[in-house]
């Protein structure tokens, strides 16, 4: 496998004064008020909306403060902006410490932590604009790597807090093309497999209206079991058809099952600890399944410790709510070997900075690091830039326009860039 490299942290000089600070409310993709920030340079302009999460985790910073976003607009128009206003958006990490120094709670709770990361990668995006750089070159100069394709992992059958009752108890199963010629070939794998599984669906229950989670994956009341079952005799049709390897994955967001005990399962029988990590194993043994996320609770780093050592030489073992893109969770985690990889989402920690940190440090444990999407999301591409610049992995669902608008934004870059692949799954 090769890994994201280390180029060592570049030097941006130009200078681009913060002329104005623009927000708005709007929607995210589930309908629900998000927030957008433009930061202006006098005619250079970087923009960022912020999505939401449904399953979030207990220690991710904290999204909207409780005004909602009409508070963080005019805390953003009375406090933020007044100190902002020419300062030079090439400093990006002194703009985020001063973000996190105005909040002054940790958590982002007063400010909100979408209003928060909307700044910070709305100037992050106006900065590279005004140096002429895309936004991933842009990323992996201030953070140090060499820029590579990630390997997109896509949402198939999606159930958990993001369906409700008729659907599975797995939140996400997802597929992730392994040896692909190139990314915009594994994009459309994923979308081929999403359509061969809809198609499975229908014909297999007569009760399937073709309904799609938050996400868009299909949604229908399956067994575990059975969801695998489907998945794996799709991806096999798909991947005979193109010549390379479809591989399953699963977020299994169990602290959503969670009940301080035992793992809470409707379709099946409840698990503890214990039992938990052995389902999970023999899932990973039997389907060849390449990627788990969140298989225990958020609080569970012993268990994840177990997992990893009994089958993270066969899986990616991926921390979601457990790190929360947080780099002394993470640090924590790793001092045990919790999992080998990090999922990466910019609103947990609330700036570029964090979520850079949260990167460096899963990389020196040698930590491969995913890049996901939020169930409530918005159109906005960057975080298939924030990818390339230093992720071997993204996670941002298979179809749906606010899935596409980073996938196809992937595709536009692999063409314009020539950058070859993060891992190569072998
Ligand atoms: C997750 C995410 C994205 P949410 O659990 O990984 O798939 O969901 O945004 O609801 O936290
Ligand atoms: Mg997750």
């Amino acid at each position: 496998m090769v890994n994201v490299e280390k180029s060592g942290a570049g030097s941006i000089n130009m200078k681009g004064e913060i002329k104005d600070i623009r927000t708005r409310k709007l929607l995210n993709s589930r309908g629900e008020e998000t927030i957008e920030v433009e930061v202006d340079l006098g005619g250079v302009v970087g923009r960022f909306s912020s999505p939401s999460g449904a399953s979030v985790g207990e220690h991710e910073a904290v999204a909207l403060p409780d005004g909602g976003v009409e508070e963080s607009i005019s805390l953003i128009e009375n406090e933020v902006k007044p100190r902002l206003l020419g300062r030079d958006a090439h400093e990006q990490f002194e703009i985020d410490s001063f973000l996190r120094e105005i909040d002054g709670t940790g958590d982002f709770s007063r400010l909100g932590s979408n209003a928060s990361t909307a700044i910070s990668i709305a100037t992050a995006k106006a900065a590279a604009k005004n140096e002429g750089m895309f936004l991933y070159e842009y990323i992996s100069v201030l953070a140090g790597y060499t820029p590579s394709m990630p390997l997109p992992l896509g949402n198939i059958i999606e159930g958990g807090e993001h369906a409700g009752e008729g659907s599975t108890e797995i939140q996400e199963f997802l597929t992730i093309p392994v040896n692909p010629p190139t990314v915009q070939d594994a994009v459309f794998a994923n979308a081929l497999v999403h359509h061969e599984v809809g198609e499975r669906l229908s014909n297999q229950i007569s009760s399937f209206g073709g309904g799609k989670g938050d996400e868009l994956g299909w949604v229908a009341p399956l067994t575990t079991e059975e969801a695998l079952g489907i998945l794996n005799k799709s991806i096999n049709k798909i991947s005979e058809k193109l010549g390379f390897d479809i591989k399953i994955s699963l977020d299994v967001a169990a602290s959503e099952m969670w009940d301080g005990s035992v793992y809470k399962y409707r379709r099946d029988k409840d698990r503890n600890t214990e039992s938990q990590i052995e389902f999970i194993t023999q899932l990973i043994e039997d389907y060849d399944i390449f990627y788990v996320e969140d298989p225990l609770d958020e609080n569970d780093y012993k268990g994840f410790s177990k997992l990893t050592e009994e089958i993270g030489d066969r899986a990616l073992i991926c921390g979601d709510d457990l790190f929360t893109t947080n780099k002394h969770r993470i640090k924590k985690g790793m001092e045990i070997r919790a999992a080998n990889t990090v999922l990466i989402k910019p609103n947990q920690i609330g700036t570029l900075q964090d979520t850079l940190k949260a990167i460096e440090v899963s990389k020196e444990y040698d930590c491969y690091t995913a890049v996901s999407h939020r169930s409530g999301e918005t159109t906005d591409p960057a975080i298939a830039h924030l990818a390339v610049a230093c992720s071997e992995i993204i996670k941002t669902g298979a179809i749906g326009g606010e899935r596409t608008a980073k996938l196809n934004e992937l595709i536009r870059i692999e063409e314009n860039g020539n950058i070859p692949v993060a891992i190569t799954g072998d």
